[in-house]
């Protein structure tokens, strides 16, 4: 089983120079609240794994102090084979972002990376908190690091801060969809549910918060249901965070939720089927849609599963 689970491991490359804020945001994914605040620089290159739909990712942690930035570009075969993504992270509060170029640069020109597409490599403009984006400063700064890392190649940019949770799933999530298959059964499956619920916009999501899928009547149904999703999730990471850090996310978050929307109303439900726990936000105008849900939901989850069991072949 273990060898198995070693073919089917995805390899996604966290890199950026030291103190960028990789491996702060590492611990976030794997919910180490706990840890958050007291890690030490990454000595070399480190192996973590995440478990995503029941499949081990590797997720690759690249120290980024001067002396392990030039061993990798040296020693790239040793070092930088075999990534699937690229996440490169560039500190908005602190990097020089020259020096950040000039790495990325060197990065892009080692034949491991360069023979990865650009639709997977992702830009983090990182340290993005809620309380410093608006800034002139920090706005000026984001938009230099969007024109200089752009004018490279044609690639994703994200804003990111661990003070935004939501903005740590959704980039991460961003990613996995480059290396995921059979994407068409869950927009199927989800456009059924939507019909069958009157719901005008869902999001799925694995129990590591990640989205599997959105589905929307259209952008602005779409922008409803991600804001409130966002809601539920960061006040869940504030209270986990608060109450006891040790504990899972997925357990502080209670099994049903809704919010009052100016029109309609947002759900926030949490299913399983066998071991397995999904989430789903589902947002209508429609006041049959709670009950509906509740009623279709056994039926998700045994078609999530179906579909996941084949999900990363
Ligand atoms: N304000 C702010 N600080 C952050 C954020 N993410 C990480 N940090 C802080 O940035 C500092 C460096 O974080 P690390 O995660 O250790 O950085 P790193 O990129 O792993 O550094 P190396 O291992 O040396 O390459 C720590 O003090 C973190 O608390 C963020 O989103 N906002
Ligand atoms: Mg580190």
């Amino acid at each position: 089983m273990e060898e198995l689970d070693d073919k089917l491991a995805k390899r996604i490359a966290f890199l950026g120079m030291e103190e960028s804020g990789k491996s702060t945001f590492l611990s976030v994914l794997q919910k180490k609240f706990g840890s958050l605040y007291n890690l030490k620089p990454t000595t070399g290159a480190q192996r973590n794994s995440l478990n995503i739909l029941g499949y081990k990712f590797q997720i690759w942690d690249y120290g980024g102090q001067k002396i392990y930035r030039d061993e990798y570009i040296k020693k790239s075969h040793k070092f930088l084979t075999d990534n699937d993504i690229i996440y490169y992270f560039v500190d908005v509060q602190g990097d020089n972002i020259d020096e950040s170029f000039e790495y990325f640069q060197q990065l892009m020109k080692v034949s491991e990376i360069k023979s990865i597409d650009t639709s997977r490599v992702f830009i983090l403009i990182h340290k993005m908190d809620p309380d410093k984006r608006e800034l002139p400063e920090i706005q000026q700064r984001a938009e230099e690091i969007k024109n200089k890392f752009g004018s490279l190649k044609n690639v994703t940019f994200f804003e990111t801060s661990i003070y935004d949770y939501w903005s740590i799933i959704n980039s991460f999530s961003q990613g996995l969809k480059q290396i995921t298959v059979i994407k068409d059964l869950f927009k199927k499956l989800l456009k059924e549910f939507a019909r069958a619920t009157f719901s005008s916009s869902i999001i799925l999501l694995e129990e590591n918060l990640l989205i599997l899928e959105k589905h929307s009547s259209n952008e602005e149904n779409l922008q409803i249901a991600q804001s409130a999703l966002k809601q539920f999730l960061n006040s869940w990471v504030e209270d986990s965070i608060k109450d006891d850090s040790s504990k899972r996310i997925t357990d502080v978050i209670d099994f049903w939720t809704d919010i009052e929307l100016e029109n309609g109303k947002a759900y926030f439900q949490k299913f399983s089927f066998k071991d397995d726990t999904y989430f789903i936000t589902c947002y209508s105008k429609n006041p049959k849609t709670e009950m509906l849900i509740l009623k279709k939901l056994p039926e998700l989850g045994y078609r999530v599963f179906e579909i996941t069991k084949g999900y990363f072949s």
